[in-house]
């Protein structure tokens, strides 16, 4: 039976909680949990408790016994009568962590005991409440024979055996903790603005604590950064950070003790890229800027997600922008966001940022509420104004502090702090879909007439589809390249809206959603040669960027439906060679072609069908041609960039990697990896090696660098994670499904490990002519794994997918072939209630 959930269904819930305690005696296969849980009535109404897979020992209402059989499949129900205005319930229940293999609640990593209860994870653990709104202060008293015990909070003891740990600031379950196991830490301290020192420590296996560094590294910087750009302080005496390797997400922002999956912890220069370096610091960021936008403000109810997701994936933005480059975070935060939220609109699991909704809440942790919802929040910032937002976020910390809020909260305090009424701006939360911006120039004696039209396509559910406040970041490019008009911010507000600008002495290009400055798509009459203007001229990075991507992207349709296209981009390039040194990151993400996917989505949203081979064999053309039309200087860069010295991830040995690495894929294409072959060969980071490995699954040159790779890293889980992926990702389409298959079979594919299971069959997933193979076999192997995951890890499979949402853009053959093995999905007996809504939407 499905079961869904409606926004517009909401209660209070009629206790508070004045404190929980509880009592872990912790065994794999038998651990037993006590609570006792202190309510006070505030409404009318029963006690509703959600438990789920407990086995029920005892049950008692202020020390007198309840039958424990009265609890149901899911929830306890203690009608109002029997319950006094203030009482302590309490419980005793036993739990199997070894069995638990979804990864929900509490369960067993490499021996060590750990947590994950965010969404409804709790419920696992013992009857709760278990919904955001309901907050508590914790007592936690932990008992195992592993050396460390943790849980929220500060210490309050700690003898062999036994650890108590009292978290004094109100929290919902789902940010409840816990961690027992062998473990070291590597330990420091920060001072906080207000002087307070605060213990910290990154708890890792015996052994990885040479990789763990660069995690507290960036944890101090997180620190920091948010007392310094939003005035926010930590509040408890210690900052407990664990790595664990059976994890489903990135990592989780519990009180006090942030969980993380251990590939977003562990680097060191030969095991990890710059691109998980920066991922590491983003989301360490992330996981601690939650204290303050998540865990001292949470959210009313699950629709909300996005109040704390959006928030909180905005502030890591910024925060990452601070420490690296903001023009290049910008442009990947753009490509991140077409490439999964984009996609995301444009198919059947659309959704708004703030749905209204859901069968399984596990399934809305999306591109859509996490990216979309940064970009909400940074057309907010753009709308009021730098001082405007941080007075709205004062105000938001000041006012809501301690609660658990929805976004109709949020927008009020940006209304009451800045005056603007923002009922149209709401519909960027409660409607989903990607608006369409197209603009018609009109240029007439000295004075250019911006039309701009907005439409978005119905989505499911949402037929219709006002028009929506969009913030237009424009400038003027005069025709010798020069800035005749600097960024205007425009608010187009109608379904077709007119702006003028007088006085031009020539006619300009206009450099269009500067900065990216709405979540929308733009359709445009521009030429080449203005493209290539922007692109050589232009003030804005992003802006420069996107016309130089725009170039490609028409070469490579126009390619991919038969037609020469493309010598406009490769032309430009050579302009963009020439300077490359100055600015490596951004010559390495214009020389980057668009994937695949981009092409066919691209195609697709101009009507056209898609094919996968096609556009495969036309890319690589381009590639290639471009290669030859500019190898010295590719290969001149290819030296020039050389990063001597010791390893550092910082942005600007970042910057020329990526650049070498962008040459060296071009010019594999004409060395057949001899280049690569050669830096495989020489070097010390795994940035490097990685590179050159990709390069030579590519050229079908890499049986000896595979063997040596295993061979040296095969102890290494995170490491030989990589080895699967850029195998299924990078091999030729036409290996690609068999060399799956065959990792498949090996010993080493540990695919009950989420992060295991995603290397090999989201790499699979994300080589698109591969996944799209015309005989169905990409479909039909991911599908045989997604069957074999599900009863193991509902969640994960869930998430897989959604590798499905684009199915019926391609030919009929395929779709048939899709819909088949989706089917197969759907049919599959005993299909958990996360996949079932995923597949139901999908074919709907
Ligand atoms: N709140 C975490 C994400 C997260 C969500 C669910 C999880 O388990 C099902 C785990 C982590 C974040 O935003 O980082
Ligand atoms: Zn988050």
């Amino acid at each position: 039976m499905t079961v869904t959930q409606y926004l517009a269904d909401w209660r209070p819930y009629p206790f508070q909680i004045a404190e929980t305690r509880l009592e872990f005696d912790l065994a794999p296969r038998a651990t037993r949990v006590r609570s006792q849980i202190d309510f006070r009535r505030k409404h009318a109404g029963d006690l509703v408790l959600d438990g789920a897979g407990l086995k029920t020992l005892a049950l008692a209402i202020d020390g007198r016994p309840l039958d424990p059989q009265r609890a149901e499949a899911g929830r306890l129900v203690i009608p109002a009568a029997e319950l006094p205005d203030a009482f302590t319930f309490s419980a005793e229940v036993e739990i199997d962590p070894e069995a638990n293999t979804a990864l929900e609640g509490l369960y067993l990593s490499g021996g060590m005991f750990c947590t994950q209860c965010e969404a409804e994870g709790f419920r696992h653990i013992t009857w709760y409440p278990d919904r955001p709104d309901v907050m508590a202060p914790f007592r936690v008293t932990v008992r195992s024979d592993k050396p460390v015990l943790l849980s929220n909070g500060n210490p309050v003891s700690s003898a062999p055996g036994q650890a108590v740990w009292h978290d004094p600031w109100p929290k919902p379950a789902y940010l409840f903790a816990l961690v027992a196991g062998d473990l070291v830490a590597i330990s420091d301290s920060f001072t906080t603005m207000a002087g307070r020192a605060v213990a910290l420590n990154v708890w890792v296996r015996p052994g990885d604590q040479d990789r763990a560094g660069y995690a507290m590294e960036s944890l101090i910087r997180s620190m920091k950064w948010d007392e310094e750009a939003y005035g926010r302080e930590y509040d408890l005496d210690v900052f407990n950070i664990v790595a664990v390797d059976d994890f489903n997400m990135g990592a989780m922002e519990n009180k006090g003790l942030n969980i993380f999956n251990s590939k977003l912890v562990l680097a060191s220069a030969e095991t990890a890229t710059d691109g998980d370096y920066e991922r590491i610091e983003g989301v360490i960021g992330h996981e601690y800027f939650h204290n303050w936008t998540g865990n001292r403000i949470t959210c009313r109810d699950w629709f909300q997600l996005c109040l704390k997701e959006g928030l909180t994936v905005f502030r890591d933005q910024q925060f990452t922008s601070d420490m690296r480059s903001a023009a290049v975070k910008r442009i990947h935060d753009v490509q991140t966001l077409r490439a999964r939220q984009f996609r995301e609109d444009a198919g059947p699991l659309a959704h708004p940022p703030r749905p209204d909704n859901y069968q399984e809440i596990n399934n809305f942790y999306t591109a859509t509420v996490y990216e979309k919802g940064a970009e909400v929040i940074g057309m907010l910032k753009r709308l009021v104004g730098d001082d405007g937002y941080r007075r709205a976020l004062d105000l938001y910390f000041d006012r809501h502090d301690g609660q658990a809020c929805t976004i109709e909260d949020w927008i009020k305090v940006f209304e009451d702090a800045t005056g603007r009424d923002l009922t149209q701006f709401k519909r960027w939360y409660t409607d989903a879909g990607t608006p369409r911006l197209t603009l018609a120039e009109n240029w007439r004696d000295g004075r250019l007439t911006l039309t701009f039209r907005q439409e978005t396509a119905p989505t499911p559910g949402q037929p219709e589809k006002p028009p929506r406040v969009i913030p237009i970041a424009l400038g003027l490019i005069g025709p010798n390249g020069d800035e005749v008009l600097p960024t205007t911010v425009l608010e187009m507000t109608e379904a077709e809206q007119s702006f003028r600008f007088d006085g031009l002495g020539a006619r300009p290009v206009v450099s269009l959603l500067r900065g990216f400055s709405a979540p929308v798509t733009v359709a445009r009459e521009i030429a080449a040669d203005e493209q290539a203007l922007l692109l050589a001229h232009d003030t804005d990075a992003y802006a420069r960027w996107q016309a130089g991507h725009d170039l490609a992207l028409d070469g490579l349709i126009a390619r991919a439906t038969g037609a020469e296209g493309g010598a406009a981009f490769s032309r430009a390039i050579g302009g963009l060679l020439d300077d490359a040194e100055t600015g490596p990151a951004f010559a390495a993400l214009c020389l980057a072609l668009p994937g695949e996917e981009e092409i066919a989505t691209t195609i697709a949203a101009r009507g056209g069908i898609p094919d996968p081979d096609a556009i495969h064999a036309r890319r690589e053309a381009l590639a290639r041609d471009i290669a030859r039309a500019h190898e010295p200087a590719l290969a001149r860069l290819y030296e020039v960039m050389q990063t001597p010295g010791p390893y550092r991830p910082d942005a600007e040995g970042a910057a020329r990697r990526s650049l070498r690495l962008a040459c060296l894929g071009l010019l594999s294409r004409l060395d057949d990896g001899t280049r690569a072959e050669a830096l495989f060969g020489a070097a010390s980071n795994m940035t490097e090696r990685q590179g050159a490995l990709e390069c030579l699954i590519a050229a079908g040159r890499d049986e000896a660098a595979l063997a040596g790779f295993a061979r040296e890293f095969s102890g290494n889980r995170l490491v030989m994670d990589k080895w699967f992926m850029v195998q299924a990702l990078r091999a030729a389409p036409e290996r690609a499904v068999a060399r799956a298959r065959e990792l498949a079979g090996r010993p080493d594919f540990d695919w009950m490990n989420p992060n295991r299971f995603r290397a090999l069959i989201g790499g699979l997933t994300a080589n698109h002519a591969a996944f799209h193979a015309a005989d169905g076999s990409g479909y039909a192997f991911t599908v045989d794994w997604l069957m074999r995951l599900d009863p193991v890890n509902p969640q994960t499979t869930a998430r897989m997918c959604s590798a499905f949402e684009t199915w019926t853009r391609y030919d009929a053959g395929r779709q048939a072939r899709a819909r088949a093995a989706l089917g197969r999905l759907a049919a599959m007996k005993g299909l958990s209630r996360n996949s079932a809504e995923m597949v139901t939407r999908i074919l709907a």
